[in-house]
């Protein structure tokens, strides 16, 4: 466990390394994520002059803590690099999971919009074919939900809502719910990430297809940087 965070934060390091003066950053979720928050911050209090979107209200008030400026999409529509973790990487097609932390929607805006998008992982997380651990979260209207539920499993999800911690259904910034949808080993990401866009209650799926360009991975052996093939 010690040295997971090690290499998160390796790999994290890494990629704050990117940041150059000038650039407008994403600035991703969850604990990776939030490594590269702390090391950018500490490049900003030294002199790198960047300004941060944030992918949740938890990294906005992070970055917010940590001094790193914000900015919004009001203001920039292109984002020059964004930093954000995964919970599965698909080695060779670069396809992941994302969304264990909630923050999916706000994560795949921000990386559609991003002209670098670089994925910072510990080896584990790096798997040969995707769905074979991890289920798939997938972002969903609160309104009728136990019907959306009820049509992703008819698409073949063993689907449950996600709960929070104070026993209620687990609400997004966005004001939606989560439903983990376990395929098993998903052969064809881009068809599944299709199939689940078009089920009527769905706001978007943590399947990023085609959305990160490097990925950095972290691991015993060392640091790997994969590239889009
Ligand atoms: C947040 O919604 C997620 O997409 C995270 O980026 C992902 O779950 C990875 O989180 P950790 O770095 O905490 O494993």
């Amino acid at each position: 466990m010690a040295d997971r965070e090690v290499y998160k934060r390796q790999a994290a390091l890494r990629a704050v390394a990117l940041a150059e003066d000038g650039m407008v950053v994403g600035l991703g979720t969850g604990s990776t994520a939030r490594l590269a928050v702390e090391g950018l911050a500490e490049r900003v209090q030294a002199g790198l002059r960047i300004a941060g979107i944030p992918t949740s209200e938890a990294t906005a008030a992070l970055a917010r803590q940590f001094g790193i400026p914000l900015t919004t999409f009001a203001d920039h529509t292109r984002i020059d690099l964004t930093i954000d973790g995964a919970d599965e990487v698909e080695r060779g097609s670069l396809t992941l999971i994302k969304g264990r932390g909630g923050a999916l929607l706000r994560e795949k805006i921000v990386a559609a919009a991003s002209d670098l998008v670089v994925i910072i992982v510990d080896d584990t997380k790096l798997v040969d074919r995707l769905g074979l651990a991890a289920s798939v979260p997938v972002e969903i209207v609160p309104f009728g939900w136990e019907a959306t539920i009820r049509r992703l499993r008819e698409r073949g999800a063993i689907a449950t809502l996600r709960f929070g911690p104070d026993g209620g259904a687990f609400v997004t910034d966005g004001g939606h719910y989560i439903a983990d949808c376990a395929f098993g080993p998903i052969a064809d990401s881009r068809d599944l990430a299709d199939r689940l866009s078009r089920v009527i209650g769905v706001v978007e799926s943590g399947l990023f297809v085609d959305l990160a360009h490097r990925v950095i991975v972290a691991g015993a052996e060392g640091i790997e940087v994969l590239a889009k093939a």
